[in-house]
């Protein structure tokens, strides 16, 4: 029994790489937000030397002059500064179009406590970041959308630290993603920056969720990081009468496990409960809901009945004035209107958004289907690349598993066809599972016609996946609006298909007949047309037409009309709605 219970921890708890926090809202925490000197350095000369080799003297010594002879060419307190949470882009005329590195430096004291540990978290940066403090290295994270921190209680002194960090947003061919996206590569350190204290042993990670079919199961795990590792763990949840204690083994990892009468969480009722894990040296609290997501057929089933997901893809720009989202009210902003949509689902495309959004989600009763930048062209023989994307992957999972509304990871969007992208998918899908056995999987795949009207789904991928993703284009690459009404769709698979993009670009104000292109008439044809032809799918079971807003993209420059935007919003960049956003809302009135 006893080899049992420590083979299926084996399996469950995952080993997390450099023990990433979870719900850092709910530990005490010191914000680093706010303004960081920043030196533009597009040379790298900061890090290399003029050989090219890593010099051991570059810009994180933060070195200032020991004398009026001494030579040095950098001057962190004399430079401009750049706003964190925030990109580059967005603050600085010389910065838009700037693809390269920008270091970063925030000075803080901090009262060193008995007993305590201290992090430094950073909820992302894009793309790739080497962290220093007082000159020496912390480590490095690639992948601009995931959360990392760094343990600095040895490191960090009473006064005077100096936190430096060398963002690089430079794109690469074997990176996630790739070289070619539709959206823009916002660089900077996107996302907030926060100290945070914890006991000498803590709670660092716990998973606790129904089990996967069931509606009153309980089960997950806890983790303790600390020296102290063997402790009475009690996972407490007052308001459902539940406190169950457990015992963490020599590793610090417990198995939870318990039945509850729940009040289950639904876009109807998001039902959050206080969730207390008490260790015997730390106590965490967190809002947690509990539903059950599944699929029998082509359906999808929450808390065991048939939905419809009524949704819509967002890019996390942000609203109103452009540039990356980050805060609470972006969230709030992008998901109310989400709501007034008639939206019970949203697509946060393509890679993992900040957490307000997923925590909103969960308080709104939004459901949420969550992607990795696996996106168009990757390279699937890369080992590098898939460690890359399976650590994005990991972050993403570890960070939002106790949402309720995450009902859907998604692996990847629109790759071409290959017996290595397969297999590199397929990795990917397990990897998913391993972590997390109680949420679906997905992939936004493409289509194919085989004969003029009809489109079949037939991706090899679709065997592996619990609920088929599809991108189409008719009315916009393909055809002209009315060509969706003599199509006809058929799948390969016996399983629930979400629409999870279509659309066509329209400038807000832009007004002509329905085949003028740009016009928002055009665009509105094209979501009548579309709508027609979706309600014929039978195995249809939602929707999350591109997109909800207008957003930057390099590969949109035709002037007066883009600007460097993709116009298929159904919302402008300055929060206007345009006519298609009506006919969606339509539809999805008609289906409540
Ligand atoms: C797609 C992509 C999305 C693009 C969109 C477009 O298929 O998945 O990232 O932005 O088309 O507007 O072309």
């Amino acid at each position: 029994m006893k080899t049992l219970i420590l083979l299926s921890l084996l399996v469950l708890v995952p080993c997390v790489r450099g023990q990433l926090i979870t719900n850092t809202e709910g530990r005490k925490t010191i914000s680093l937000n706010g303004q960081w000197q920043a030196i533009i350095d597009p040379y790298e000369s900061g890090y290399y030397n003029y050989r090219y080799q890593p010099s051991d003297n570059g810009y994180f010594k933060n070195a200032k002059p020991k004398n009026k002879s001494e030579l040095i060419e950098y001057d962190f307190d004399k430079s401009e500064t750049l706003k964190v949470p925030g990109d580059w882009n967005t603050q600085s005329d010389q910065l838009f179009f700037y693809e390269g590195t920008v270091w970063y430096k925030k000075s803080f004291d901090y009262q060193r406590k008995p007993n305590t540990r201290l992090f430094v978290y950073f909820g992302g940066a894009n793309y790739f970041a080497d962290v220093y403090l007082n000159g020496e290295k912390l480590g490095e994270h690639e992948g601009g959308f995931t959360p990392f921190n760094f343990e600095i209680t040895n490191r960090v002194k009473d006064t005077d630290n100096f936190l430096i960090v060398k963002v690089d947003n430079k794109r690469r061919r074997d990176a996630v993603p790739t070289l070619m996206t539709d959206w823009w590569n916002y660089g900077g350190i996107t996302r907030e920056v926060k100290l945070i204290e914890t006991p000498a042993t803590f709670v660092s990670d716990y998973m606790v969720q129904l089990q996967k079919g069931s509606r009153d199961r309980v089960t997950g795990w806890v983790k303790l990081s600390g020296d102290k590792l063997n402790q009475k763990i009690t996972v407490r949840i007052p308001e459902a009468g539940v406190s169950k204690t457990f015992t963490t083994d020599a590793s610090g990892s417990a198995m939870v496990d318990f039945t509850a009468n729940l009040k289950l969480w639904s876009p109807d009722d998001p039902k959050l409960y206080d969730v207390f894990i008490d260790a015997e040296t730390d106590q965490v609290r967190e809002q947690i809901g509990f539903r059950s997501i599944e699929t029998r057929g082509t359906d999808i089933l929450l808390n065991g009945r048939p939905i419809f997901l009524r949704g819509v893809c967002i890019h996390e720009e942000a609203p109103l004035r452009g540039g990356r989202g980050y805060s609470r009210e972006d969230a709030v902003t992008l998901l109310s209107w989400a709501k007034e949509l008639g939206a019970n689902f949203v697509r946060l495309a393509h890679y993992p958004h900040n957490e307000f959004m997923v925590r909103e989600a969960d308080r709104m009763g939004i459901m949420v289907w969550s992607e990795i930048p696996v996106y168009w062209t990757i390279q699937w023989e890369n080992p590098d690349t898939l460690k890359n994307a399976r650590n994005q992957l990991q972050e993403v999972i570890t960070r939002d598993k106790n949402r309720a509304a995450v009902v859907i990871w998604s692996v990847a969007n629109e790759t071409p066809l290959s017996d290595a992208r397969l297999t590199f998918l397929k990795d990917l899908i397990s990897h998913a599972r391993h972590l997390d056995p109680t949420r679906l999987l997905s992939a936004a795949m493409e289509r194919h016609y085989t004969n003029p009207t009809t489109q079949m789904i037939d991706d090899p991928l679709g065997e592996f996946l619990d609920v088929l993703g599809c991108n189409e284009y008719v009315g916009w690459y393909d055809g002209l609006p009315e060509k969706a009404d003599g199509l006809e769709w058929k799948s390969k698979y016996q399983k629930p298909l979400v629409m999870s993009e279509f659309g066509g670009d329209a400038l807000f104000g832009h007004h002509g007949d329905s085949l003028t292109r740009w016009t928002e008439e055009y665009q509105e044809s094209i979501y009548q047309h579309q709508i027609s032809m979706l309600k014929k799918i039978p195995f249809l079971r939602g929707t999350s037409p591109w997109i909800l807003t207008d957003f930057r993209s390099p590969r949109r420059p035709l002037p007066g009309i883009q600007d460097y935007w993709n116009r298929k919003g159904l919302i402008s960049d300055r929060g206007e709605k345009k006519k298609a956003f009506y006919v969606l809302q339509g539809w999805y009135q008609e289906m409540r």
